[in-house]
């Protein structure tokens, strides 16, 4: 018998969606409130993105002694990582160790996607349909579906015309892929690609990157796991991740509290390349204004530039290579192992497609700037529809039969990032209008996840049905979060933070830039005044509202 159940209870207090670092963590804490719970997920296995994204050189961005669990107990002393920045089979390693460790998979259904859910105001419940046309009705709905889980592939003519194979970064085969004397196409600049181009260089005859905007990426020093730095976190773990939940990112780094244009030139080069060396996101943290201010930002990507250009033998791949229209780290800042360095080699070769895009693909290949292309394979890295591409492709239904895709049509609109009003006892693990995306996503999970249980747990032992966010609560949320947004260098960038990657999404800023700690405090605010902004009701329609 499957360790894992196959079919769904009629009947479940809590349906989770998803069985990422968030859904996993929501079981184990779903039962310690001893309430019943289920997820489903999509996949064949755990993990999420570190079950998706296997394409060569996925891995981390955030310290692995910083990206893993604080909460799990046990875990934090006894995990050993092999390297500063894990890779994805490490990491998946990982996921599976939790669900196994803490007994999760008994409550974990695997190959089950959820395509409808709908309230039902006379029960209070909610009824959740799959793929398969299983039903079951749920007090409560806790998507756990991810940001960053819905690969887009761009809609170029000719894709069932090309006859060599084409990936998705984002959904990467299980079996090894062998590019071996292939001539490879890589279409993207992000994260992704930038973690995949130095790996498939090495295999492949050749490789062509195809690229629309060019990143910042900064190197990120990984290497094996010094056993002295792993002791020291551990020995440290609860005052630094402590640090972490009250920081603005969720992370502690080294900071700097000075404006960049306040010290002498020499001063600032010299943090800038303290900063370089010390690698990863944390170059950003090198002055305290670089997303506030245009002057200090433009220092800092110069700097970036110019490693670029002494990086880089050739000089017009070089400066095609230095991005220059948008302000470093208001696109995702990238973290790469030997990147720019990759366009030396022989074997790699980079088109500009800014002004004239792909045109299509052939049997052979692709067309892009007027240029006929061979490959015996496409590459994607071509990112996500993040943060509401996963939601909106559920039918989700709340009160009058309302979908949110309807009510988010000109952009999402929750409070707090976690619900959505007139969608009672449905909740959203690091939905739009939360930090997620901007923080370490391990420290937005876990407070989130401790956030909606501890609701839930009030809401058990005080007999109450349902929850809903008011309007008035959601209507200030939405306007602080793009208040402050816009004090910000990021809505300068056409980014998949504002909706830009996707043709005819709203452009908007999606996450919560106020910073997790500020953050936390609000929804600990909220929490500690009996949830105001929150409306309940038991079963006899009795409301009673915090607000
Ligand atoms: P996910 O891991 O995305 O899991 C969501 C799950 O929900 C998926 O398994 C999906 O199949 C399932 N699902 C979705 N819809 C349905 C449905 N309708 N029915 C059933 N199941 C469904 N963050 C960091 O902080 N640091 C990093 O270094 C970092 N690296 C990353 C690298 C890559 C390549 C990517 C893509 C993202 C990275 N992230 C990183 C962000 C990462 O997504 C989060 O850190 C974290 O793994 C998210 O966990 P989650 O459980 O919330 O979502
Ligand atoms: O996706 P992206 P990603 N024609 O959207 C290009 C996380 N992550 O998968 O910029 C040509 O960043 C697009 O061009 P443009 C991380 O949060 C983390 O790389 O839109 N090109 C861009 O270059 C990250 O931000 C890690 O002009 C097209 C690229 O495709 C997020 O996931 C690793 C195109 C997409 O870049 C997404 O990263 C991986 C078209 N039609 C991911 N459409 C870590 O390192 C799109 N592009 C931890």
């Amino acid at each position: 018998m499957s360790e894992h159940p196959t079919t769904l209870p009629p009947e479940l207090d809590v349906l989770v969606v998803g069985a990422g670092f968030s859904g996993l963590y929501l079981l184990h804490r779903l039962r310690k409130i001893g309430l019943t719970a289920r997820a489903v997920e999509a996949g064949s296995g755990v993990g999420g993105t570190w079950y998706w994204n296997r394409y060569p050189g996925a891995r981390c961005d955030v310290e692995s002694m910083q990206y893993s669990y604080s909460v799990f107990e046990g875990l934090e002393q006894d995990w050993e990582w092999s390297e500063l920045f894990s890779a994805q089979p490490e990491i998946l390693r990982y996921a599976n160790h939790v669900a196994n460790r803490y007994g999760l998979r008994r409550d974990i259904q695997l190959d089950t996607r959820v395509t409808a859910t709908r309230f039902d105001e006379t029960a209070g419940r909610w009824t959740v349909t799959t793929q398969a046309g299983e039903v079951t009705s749920a007090r409560f709905v806790v998507m756990a579906t991810g940001c960053l889980s819905t690969a887009r592939t761009p809609d170029f003519t000719g894709m069932d015309d090309y006859r060599g194979n084409t990936y998705h970064t984002g959904h990467w085969p299980h079996e090894p892929v062998d590019f071996s004397g292939q001539r490879v196409a890589i279409i993207g600049t992000g994260s992704s690609a930038i973690q995949a181009l130095p790996v498939i260089a090495g295999q492949a005859a050749h490789v062509t990157v195809f690229q629309r905007t060019p990143n910042y990426s900064i190197p990120s020093r990984n290497g094996p796991m010094p056993a002295d730095y792993a002791a020291d976190w551990k020995n440290h773990y609860a005052k630094r991740r402590q640090q972490a939940r009250h920081s603005r990112n969720g992370l502690v780094v080294k900071g700097n509290d000075a404006s960049a244009m306040a010290v002498s030139p020499e001063q600032r080069q010299t943090a800038y390349e303290e900063y370089w060396h010390l690698g990863g996101t944390q170059f950003m943290a090198a002055f305290n204004d670089l997303i506030f201010d245009a002057e200090a930002n433009e220092s800092a990507a110069e700097f970036v530039r110019n490693q670029i250009r002494t990086t880089v033998n050739d000089p017009t791949v070089a400066e095609l290579l230095a991005p220059k229209d948008y302000p470093i780290g208001t696109k995702r800042i990238c973290v790469d192992s030997h990147y720019f360095e990759t366009f030396n080699r022989d074997n790699v070769a980079l088109v500009d497609i800014r002004h004239r895009p792909i045109e299509g693909l052939t049997t052979e290949g692709l067309v892009a700037d007027g240029t006929d292309y061979a490959f015996d394979a496409i590459v994607f890295a071509t990112g996500f529809d993040a943060m509401t591409g996963t939601l909106a492709a559920i039918d989700i239904r709340g009160r009058a039969h309302q979908a949110l895709v309807d009510k988010w049509e000109a952009g999402p609109r929750t409070y707090l990032g976690l619900t959505s009003h007139g969608f009672p006892n449905l909740f959203m693990i690091t939905g739009p209008g939360s930090p997620s995306v901007l923080s370490n996503m391990m420290v937005s999970i876990e407070q989130h996840v401790d956030w909606v249980t501890d609701l839930l747990a009030h809401m058990k032992h005080h007999g109450l049905d349902t929850v809903d966010a008011t309007l008035p609560a959601e209507d200030d949320w939405v306007e602080h979060v793009n208040v402050v947004a816009h004090k910000t260098l990021y809505p300068r960038a056409a980014s998949w933070y504002m909706g830009a990657n996707i043709p005819g999404k709203p452009r908007l800023f999606l996450p919560y830039i106020g910073g997790v700690g500020a953050y936390r405090e609000r929804c600990d605010a909220a929490a500690a005044s009996g949830y105001e902004g929150f409306e309940f009701e038991t079963k006899n329609s009795q409301t009673q509202s915090a607000a």
